[in-house]
């Protein structure tokens, strides 16, 4: 048994490391075209079945299937082919839009594909190992009275699983509607024969996808040319019933770049204030330059009216968020200024060999990438890959805008042809930490400057010496001295014996600051720091082997007699410290060591959380200076100019008194869009994309928005970004040393002002407010 764990556990040990990892970005698969994307929760990660598109398709003969998965729809692993037609006894080609469900404790995997006959009929294949990440295994014959195309099937909260497919192009019948069929228990066989949808599903054309919300069922498909536009478009209908009668409700997402057009909707966690959050997948073929073959699938934000009908998803190159650190695809930048992707990638090199390169780059031309994310470690390093027949120039990283700050400079030289590509590096001029607008900016002679392929940010491997900075560790089994186990903070209070891993509102907060001290004062090339305390001064200790780090009634060692921690900034973007002088990592006590709610303790090489080490989460607070953002406050209490009482948006309509907590609609939507701006020494401004003010609070009496008194740039005030820890911000203004909050009930429906350290949000131990900020992609 013992063998069979061990085994077990180098498989999957296998399967993390040896499957491909890629990151969003939309197109958010880039090494091979994919198609009609299914998505669906299993085990709390997204899971995406996709069509495989081929890189030299002949119409859509496709001929396998991978599987992709996420548990933050940033990160995405491919794992691997896992069906091939050669292994579908049945089908001899054309394997097109597949889905996957949950049932009895296994996966099944729904496809459909041509057979011996040249019919379209559909299949299952089967993970009986309960693995939605496949691989599967075809049965024998397809399922008996299928045909057509695109399966999609939805399990109903009674358990009940049904079939919906077909389309009225190659494989279906020109005039039917969708086909729609009960499957029986064992998930295999049609539970009656197939009925087709003849009213309320207007434009149908495709493509089906059902989901339900609130009890409602939602029927959404592509239109091909019926709607009477050039491509495709994904319309809608919904129901009380998921035997209808359906009713047509209209557009769901538009057009894109090739004539097909295929999605599912997903809802996937939750945000800050516990609402559902949904994504719309979908495919474009603009890696391929529109060619309708050779598609890439998408990821957007859905989001439905209050009536349940849904919004028009917005289709944004950013997608769920772009991470600094994986290979970003130059072509799909959030915009540009004078370059062009109409050449397909060619040449030797460390490439990203399909799809467009970015090319007649000349002087003063730019592209930029909305909401990179650097993380909290930030980068400090910067590499890209190009080509050049002339000679070449300078490819400036700013920040914010093409005349930003700049980050850092990489200058590139004749690569001896404009097929033969060069992977190069620099620093930057400082560590680059949170959600970025990032311009890369091109300059040098008159000549076409170079080709660019990819670019990627280095990760700092530096300690942040200098920053004050706070650790989450990713223990989930750390207890506080509350009993509570969760993932915790790190903080060290006299006054208790368990706090080391606590929740505890210490210094400034949820989580404690440390200031990165270097030891040996040499610009921390040894990685050796001390961690000091910002809540008493102290130095973090640990004392060895089973002694807890602050045991015995404040055992602190003083400054003088610190201990030394090593740094190791793991690949993940986590951090590990190993204590110099006992050699043993720091880590938080864990309920499998049985240690009955001991505190933090240091631990011989424990294979703690993915590792030797214990994984720390390192926090630099810092605001995304160069972004539009927006911010929600978390007080309940906050009364609009309308009398309304609830959680509000900020903004600052000079029109009106009332407004810094209302649900304006505002520039864009509910919410007003602030830009934030670098104001010099750590400082932000926010200007209002509304009426291009900056926020200002004059004091402790006089309201944010009150008689206009609003004034531009020299006047604009400066906030200290505060990062809560928790997924909230709160916003000190630093000329009057008071914190951001808007109004509350018991201040007698005045409009919002800058108070000191008010009791604002229901939870009276915060001495400020707390803002949840959104940063908007595109
Ligand atoms: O991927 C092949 C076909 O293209 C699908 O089955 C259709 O839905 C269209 O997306």
């Amino acid at each position: 048994m013992k063998k069979l764990l061990i085994l077990l556990l180098f498989i999957s040990i296998f399967l993390i490391f040896f499957t491909t990892a890629i990151y969003a970005l939309n197109p958010f698969v880039t090494h091979i075209y994919t198609a009609d994307p299914s998505a669906h929760v299993f085990d709390n990660r997204v899971y995406v079945y996709p069509s495989h598109d081929k890189d030299n398709p002949d119409f859509f003969d496709m001929v396998d299937y991978h599987v992709f998965s996420s548990a933050d729809l940033k990160q995405w692993v491919d794992h691997g082919v896992v069906l091939h037609v050669n292994d579908v006894p049945w089908a001899s080609e054309y394997m097109w839009a597949p889905d996957c469900a949950f049932k009895n404790g296994t996966y099944y995997f729904y496809f459909p594909a041509i057979d011996q006959s040249g019919n379209f009929k559909i299949g299952v294949a089967i993970n009986e190992k309960q693995s939605p990440a496949g691989p599967f295994t075809a049965l024998n014959n397809p399922i008996p009275g299928s045909s057509s195309v695109d399966p999609v099937v939805f399990v109903d909260d009674d358990g009940q699983a049904y079939m919906f497919f077909g389309g009225q192009g190659m494989g279906g019948r020109d005039d039917h509607g969708p086909l729609w069929v009960k499957l029986k228990d064992n998930m295999i066989e049609f539970d009656g024969t197939p009925q087709e949808i003849t009213s309320g599903v207007d434009y149908w054309f495709e493509a089906c996808w059902v989901h339900k919300r609130n009890g409602i069922y939602y029927l959404s498909y592509s239109t091909g040319s019926n709607a009477g536009t050039d491509r495709s478009e994904i319309h809608y209908s919904t129901s009380t019933n998921i035997a209808g009668p359906w009713t047509y409700r209209g557009l769901v997402i538009g057009m894109v770049s090739g004539w097909t057009n295929h999605h599912s909707f997903v809802k996937y966690k939750t945000d800050p204030f516990g609402n559902e959050q949904w994504y719309a997948f979908y495919h474009t073929s603009d890696m391929s330059g529109g060619i309708m073959e050779k598609r890439s699938i998408c990821v957007d934000r859905l989001y439905y009216n209050a009536d349940g009908t849904m919004q028009t998803v917005s289709q944004t190159r950013s997608g769920t968020g772009t991470d600094a650190y994986s290979r970003i695809k130059a072509m799909f930048f959030t915009g540009q200024n004078g370059v062009q992707t109409n050449e397909d990638v060619a040449g030797s090199g460390d490439i990203v060999d399909i799809g467009k390169q970015v090319s007649y780059i000349q002087n003063g031309d730019y592209i930029y990438f909305n909401n990179v994310d650097f993380g909290s470690i930030g980068a400090t390093g910067f590499q890209a890959t190009f080509a050049s027949n002339t000679n070449g120039g300078t490819l400036e990283i700013r920040n914010g805008s093409q005349t930003g700050t700049k980050l850092g400079e990489l200058n590139v030289s004749n690569t001896g042809s404009w097929s033969n590509w060069v992977t190069t590096s620099c620093n930057l001029n400082t560590r680059v930490t949170g959600k970025r607008n990032i311009y890369l900016v091109f300059k040098g002679g008159s000549d076409y400057l170079f080709n660019l392929n990819w670019f990627k940010f280095l990760r700092s491997t530096k300690i942040p010496v200098g920053y004050s900075v706070g650790f989450k560790s990713l223990n989930p089994n750390c207890i506080d001295n509350q009993g509570n186990m969760g993932q915790k903070y790190l903080c060290i209070d006299t006054d208790h014996n368990r706090d080391l891993c606590a929740n505890r509102p210490a210094v400034g907060g949820a989580w404690e600051k440390f200031s990165v001290l270097d030891y040996n004062y040499d610009n921390s090339q040894n990685n050796l720091i001390e961690l000091n305390s910002s809540n008493n001064g102290k130095n973090l200790c640990s004392e060895g082997f089973n002694n807890p780090i602050n045991a015995s009634g404040g055992d602190y060692r003083e400054t003088a007699d610190n201990e030394v921690f090593h740094w190791f900034a793991n690949s993940d973007g986590t951090i590990s410290f190993q204590n110099l002088w006992s050699r043993y990592y720091l880590c938080a006590d864990t309920w499998e060591y049985g240690h009955g709610n001991n505190p933090v303790k240091i631990y011989d090489n424990r294979p703690g959380i993915g590792g030797i080490g214990e994984k720390f989460y390192c926090e630099i607070g810092d605001a995304p200076i160069g972004c539009v953002v927006t911010f929600k406050s978390l007080n309940p209490n906050c009364i609009d100019n309308q009398g309304n009482m609830g959680t509000k948006y900020l903004c600052i309509d000079t029109g009106h008194n009332r407004d810094l907590c209302a649900n304006r609609p505002a520039v864009g939507g509910a919410w007003e869009k602030f830009l934030v701006e670098d104001a010099g020494n750590g400082y932000i401004a926010l200007k209002s994309l509304n009426n291009l003010q900056y926020l200002r609070c004059n004091g402790t009496t006089i309201p944010i928005n009150a008689n206009g008194e609003f004034t531009i740039d020299s006047n604009r005030e400066r906030f200290q970004w505060r990062n809560n820890g928790d997924g909230t911000v709160a916003l000190k203004n630093v000329q009057y040393n008071m914190f951001l909050c808007v109004d509350t009930i018991d201040k007698s429906n005045n409009p919002a002002k800058v108070y000191s350290n008010r009791s604002a949000v229901a939870d009276e131990s915060y001495s400020y407010e707390k803002f949840y900020c959104q940063v908007i992609g595109e």
